[in-house]
């Protein structure tokens, strides 16, 4: 357990870098809605709804997605969760939804963790 906690800090994010580094860098442009030094929130550019907002590390360090997440992130995911929280309370006030996808079931398409905040409209549940 300990071992394999080690490993995880001490291990480099080799992945490829995506579209959200350079989003992060701001070579590719994005409609921000919220910064600080930790996270970034921006519109989706395939919104599927009214409001759809992204909200993601800007230094992704192995959250290719939250699976991979290390016990020394806890206090970015809450982060990460409480900046969604915002924006959903800002954007949507009848409510809106948080989703991650994580991995191929998960139906994720981008390898770097983001908060999916979704609404402006009435959502069905069960989800697709
Ligand atoms: O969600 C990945 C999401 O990323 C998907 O909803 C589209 C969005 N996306 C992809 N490229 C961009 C750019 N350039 N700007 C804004 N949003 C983008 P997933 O959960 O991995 O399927």
């Amino acid at each position: 357990e300990v071992q394999l906690a080690k490993e995880l800090a001490e291990k480099k994010d080799t992945a490829p870098e995506t579209i959200f580094d350079k989003i992060v860098r701001k070579e590719i442009p994005s409609k921000v809605v919220f910064e600080d030094e930790r996270v970034l929130a921006f519109r989706d550019v395939s919104p599927q709804a009214p409001v759809h907002v992204l909200v993601i590390p800007k230094a992704r360090d192995g959250l290719t997605q939250l699976s991979n997440a290390r016990e020394d992130q806890e206090a970015l995911l809450g982060h990460l969760m409480y900046v969604a929280s915002r924006v959903g309370k800002d954007e949507c006030p009848e409510g809106f939804r948080i989703v991650i996808n994580d991995g191929k079931h998960g139906a994720q398409s981008v390898p770097h963790l983001h908060l999916h905040v979704i609404g402006g409209r009435q959502m069905q549940w069960p989800p697709g």
